[in-house]
């Protein structure tokens, strides 16, 4: 089922798009969390991690190994960044096209503090 991802993907929809090669993009997210706060996002589509397989190992990789490549580029890798999944609705999943987020620019604080 295609989702607005797919359709930023297509060029359907505008998005600010920061990287694309042929096995993903990253766009700025439209509600960032964080001073920096990028999506990247498989061209293959594959709703949830949850719905996964080993076979996908190598899709999942790139995303991170691409925001780690734009933390680089941007030059706040050695500040710090976060990335997170989320997956399915306790997750807080809205998109059923799997993404990585990527939250930089600012300390973050420590999960349940
Ligand atoms: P989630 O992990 O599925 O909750 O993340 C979806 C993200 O997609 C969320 O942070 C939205 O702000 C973001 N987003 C977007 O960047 N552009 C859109 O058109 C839509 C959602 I809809």
């Amino acid at each position: 089922m295609p989702t607005i991802f797919h359709k930023i993907i297509r060029r359907e929809i505008p998005a600010e798009i920061v990287h694309e090669d042929e096995h993903l993009i990253a766009f700025r997210d439209i509600a960032p969390q964080a001073p920096v706060h990028v999506l990247f996002v498989p061209k293959e589509s594959i709703p949830t991690l949850d719905a996964a397989t080993p076979s996908q190992a190598e899709t999942i990789g790139r995303l991170a190994l691409a925001a780690a490549d734009y933390a680089r580029r941007e030059g706040f890798a050695a500040d710090g960044y976060r990335i997170v999944m989320n997956c399915n609705d306790h997750g807080g999943q809205t998109v059923y096209q799997m993404h990585l987020h990527l939250l930089a620019g600012a300390p973050l604080g420590r999960f349940g503090t």
